[in-house]
This record gives C-alpha cells, structure tokens and sequence, in this order.
C-alpha cells in the first residue's frame, strides 16, 4: 500500500514537473527524500530532478528543409538521440497559423519576408518526446543564426542565412505546449510504449 501510494505520489510530481517545473521544483523540495524516490532516492539520481519522459516539444521542418530534401536526416538526428517520435505531419502552413505561431514576431521588420518564406512550400512539423526534450532539442538545432550555430547542429550544418535556417524547435516548456496545441489535434498525437525506453533514461 505504501508502495503504491509512493508511486502514485511520484506520478504526481512528475506529471506537475512537465507543466510546472518550479512550482514542481518548490513541492518536492518540502518532502523527505524517502517519500519521493523510495531506496532509489539514496542511487545516484538526484531526487529534486525525475526525469520527465514524456515532456514533448515541436519541430518543424521548414519549406527550404523541405525542398533540399533533409527530411530524413533531421528526422534521423532525434532518432537517434533516444527521443521518440509522437506525431508527423506534411502540410502547407496557412497564415493565420503562422500568425499564431509567431505572434512575437510580429512587429520585426522581418515579418512580412518569415511569413513569405514559411508559406514557399509544404513543411513537416513532428512532434518529439523525452527527457528534457525542448532544451536538447534546441541545442541539436543550434542558434538562430546560421553564422553563429556549431557545426554538428542542424542549422549549422545544413544553412548559412537567418533567414533559410531549415528547422524550427520550440523555445521553452509553455511554448511547446502552446505550439503543439496551435499545429496538432489531441487526437493526431499517439502514446506509444518505445521498446528501447529503459535503455535511453532511467524511469
Ligand atoms: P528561433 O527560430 O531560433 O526560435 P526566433 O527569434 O524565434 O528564432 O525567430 C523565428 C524565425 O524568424 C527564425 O528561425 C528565422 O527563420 C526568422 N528570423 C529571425 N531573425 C531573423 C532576421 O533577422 N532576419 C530574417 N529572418 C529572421
Ligand atoms: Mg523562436
């Protein structure tokens, strides 16, 4: 009973963790390290950390990713990271969507020329899953600007310009949430039991 109970207590924090973290963070902090992770909580993992396996983010491939066929190999790079793919999709953005999308852009002097050149062509937009997946994902797409992403990234492989930089990923928890919501129907996303998943995160 006190097993199940810990169990679900931890379920709890974990799920708060990937809508909240510091709300999360600020709980658990209150809480004996026996009640949040069992003999687990004396291992090697830090107690004020579970990790999140199912936080999602979104990526998308842009018109000119799409166009140069890289398709496959940005799809292959998070393949091979460990995360798992939940949702894929090919479509022709509309610009009411991407108004949405990029709402804080709008007062850019670069607006007009983005919303031309993410309407260009059909892009496929993913949804990914797993550990700490909006930070990493971010830092396996590189910086902004092409000139400034490492090589080893995808802009910094595959791009040269800021304003042909291949692939979008969202920036933070709350805007992959939003995102996700904004390019994907509830039903369009799968959960999916990952065969491999032991071997990617202790869970
Ligand atoms: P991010 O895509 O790395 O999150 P944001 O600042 O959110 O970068 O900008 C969104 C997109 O707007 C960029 O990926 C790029 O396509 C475009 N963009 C940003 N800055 C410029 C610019 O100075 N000139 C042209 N396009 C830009
Ligand atoms: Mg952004």
């Amino acid at each position: 009973m006190i097993l199940l109970q810990r169990c679900l207590f931890k379920r709890t924090i974990q799920h708060l963790y990937s809508r909240s973290p510091d709300t999360a963070k600020s709980l658990v902090s209150g809480f004996p390290a026996a009640l949040l992770g069992g003999r687990r909580a004396a291992g090697h993992r830090s107690i004020s950390t579970p990790p999140d396996v199912r936080e999602r983010t979104l990526v998308a491939v842009k018109p000119d990713g799409v166009q140069r066929r890289l398709v496959g190999q940005i799809i292959q790079r998070f393949e091979q990271r460990g995360f798992k793919l939940v949702g894929l999709k090919m479509l022709q953005v509309s610009e009411d969507l991407l108004s949405q999308h990029y709402c804080e852009l709008r007062a850019k002097p670069f607006y007009p020329s983005l919303l031309h050149y993410m309407t260009s062509g059909p892009v496929v937009v993913m949804v990914w899953e797993g550990h700490n997946v909006v930070q990493t994902s971010r830092t396996m797409v590189g910086h902004t600007n092409p000139a400034e992403a490492q090589a080893g990234t995808v802009r910094g492989d595959f791009s040269i310009h800021v304003s042909r930089n291949v692939v979008h990923a969202s920036d933070s928890l709350e805007g992959a949430q939003r995102e996700i919501q904004l390019w994907f129907r509830g039903k369009e996303l799968l959960s999916w039991d990952c065969c491999d998943q032991t071997s990617t995160c202790e869970v």
